[in-house]
């Protein structure tokens, strides 16, 4: 490089760390911002492979092997419910092909299947249920295809693509989540398929505005980079979106970048932690000893919800096409769980003395604190980057645990310690530290 060329070169850098700091940081949109506040989806897994036992069909089953015998998504949401879950996401194609409703675009789906006499529609009982119980509605169609025989040719299989979106997007009322994961096989013929993300987000744009949408590479949520339902430490709402312009790409600064975030990233993009409740995505009868118990569950509520992420948990349903009573029982002793963990902050009559980036809290009598539950305002943003908290111990202050981002939510679970009063100190922050809200939970 020569001497011209370096000097431009170091003032773009100058220019652009300049830029960094004086470019507002990213903040939610009223969608994300709600999605955030939700906490809590269920994912739920069903179709075709459900009958067959597999978890990836290739497309060639026979929509004659679907037929559920007791259908009953109600039981789904009510069971979501009472475990505190707030929207039901369900696959509504997976990457066989078939559908769940009766698209006018394929023969592939319930439509010709025995169940109801082809006259069902999977999408339209659940979106019904999710509407009795007060629960948001969220549709998975899988861009991979491997029963449609356009797959592979881009242009053609993106309208039929489109076509059946538009269909799920305009038939079932409010969709507040729409649902892409990033897998990508050959079409027939080993033609690749080139999915016209833009077209696609137009389109879920324009037919469902308030609904967020999901995938590795958001717009709005972002995969958190595994299927194990852990966010990473520190976990930023805001990312790089170049460093994953498109889902379905790999490597390790992908898998980092969704893992954690950027604390200097321009987008927000808060990242969703899916999980199955299985070691598969769908039903197989060998797996009904193998459900999470609540106390495991518990704990990937702490890694995601308390890591600033949204759980995703999947609960797939049998042949009957209800919830196994294995995952129901597990499922609500969950929902108990985080009830009875966060049933009485012992901070909520505190006496509060508070700066920027400071909290301290008068507990008033001394209790055994077990949790301590943070949360930033971040309608202004995420910018604190470290923090620590402190315990006051028979009258001596004692850092209890440091912790790096707080985000919608952080939660610290430390050795049961007796104090009477805690203190929340910010140790580094991008911009002003608004902590919202410190709770206090004992034993
Ligand atoms: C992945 C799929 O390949 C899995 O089967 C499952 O649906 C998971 C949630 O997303 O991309």
């Amino acid at each position: 490089m020569d001497r011209r060329s370096l000097i431009s070169a170091a003032a773009a850098l100058y220019a652009g760390r300049k830029l960094r700091g004086v470019l507002p940081r990213p903040t939610p949109s009223p969608a994300q911002l709600r999605w955030q506040r939700d906490e809590r989806a269920l994912f739920v897994h069903f179709t075709i492979n459900t009958f067959t036992g597999r978890e990836w069909g290739d497309g060639t089953e026979s929509p004659q092997l679907f037929n559920p015998t007791a259908l009953d998504p109600r039981q789904w949401t009510r069971s979501a419910r009472s475990a505190g879950f707030r929207s039901v996401i369900l696959t509504a194609k997976h990457h066989d092909g078939f559908c769940l409703w009766p698209s006018q675009l394929t023969s592939h789906s319930v439509a010709s299947s025995p169940w109801k006499n082809g006259r069902g529609d999977v999408v339209r009982e659940l979106a019904d249920a999710c509407r009795a119980d007060g629960l948001g509605l969220g549709l998975y169609l899988s861009p991979w295809d491997r029963h449609e025989q356009s797959y592979g040719d881009s242009p053609h299989y993106n309208d039929f693509y489109i076509a059946q979106l538009s269909e799920l997007l305009t038939r079932y009322g409010k969709v507040t989540e729409v649902w892409f994961d990033g897998a990508n096989g050959e079409g027939p013929n080993g033609r690749r398929q080139v999915y016209d993300w833009p077209r696609i987000h137009r389109t879920v744009r324009a037919l469902q505005p308030e609904a967020v949408i999901f995938s590795d590479a958001g717009p709005d949520i972002r995969w958190i980079g595994n299927e194990k339902g852990i966010a990473g430490e520190p976990n930023w709402a805001s990312v790089d979106p170049e460093t994953v312009p498109v889902p379905g790409l790999s490597g390790d600064r992908v898998v980092r970048q969704l893992q954690h975030g950027d604390a200097d990233g321009s987008v927000w993009r808060p990242g969703e932690a899916d999980v199955s409740i299985r070691p598969g995505w769908f039903w197989h009868p060998e797996e009904d000893e193998k459900v999470k118990p609540a106390s495991e569950l518990l704990d990937l509520y702490y890694h995601s919800v308390g890591r600033n992420a949204g759980l995703l948990l999947n609960v797939p349903p049998t042949t009957s096409g209800r919830f196994h009573q294995n995952d129901v029982r597990q499922l609500e002793a969950f929902g108990r769980l985080v009830r009875d963990e966060f049933a009485r902050d012992e901070a909520h009559d505190a006496k509060v003395r508070r700066t920027s980036g400071f909290v301290e809290l008068e507990l008033g009598r001394a209790v055994p604190v077990r949790v301590i539950d943070l949360r930033e305002d971040i309608q202004f943003g995420q910018h604190i980057a470290r923090h620590r908290v402190e315990l006051r111990v028979n009258g001596r202050w004692q850092v209890a645990v440091r912790g790096s981002t707080i985000g919608n939510r952080w939660l610290h679970r430390i050795a049961p310690t007796k104090a009477d009063a805690v203190r929340v100190v910010v140790e580094e922050s991008h911009d002003t530290p608004r902590v919202e809200r410190v709770g206090v939970f004992g034993e």
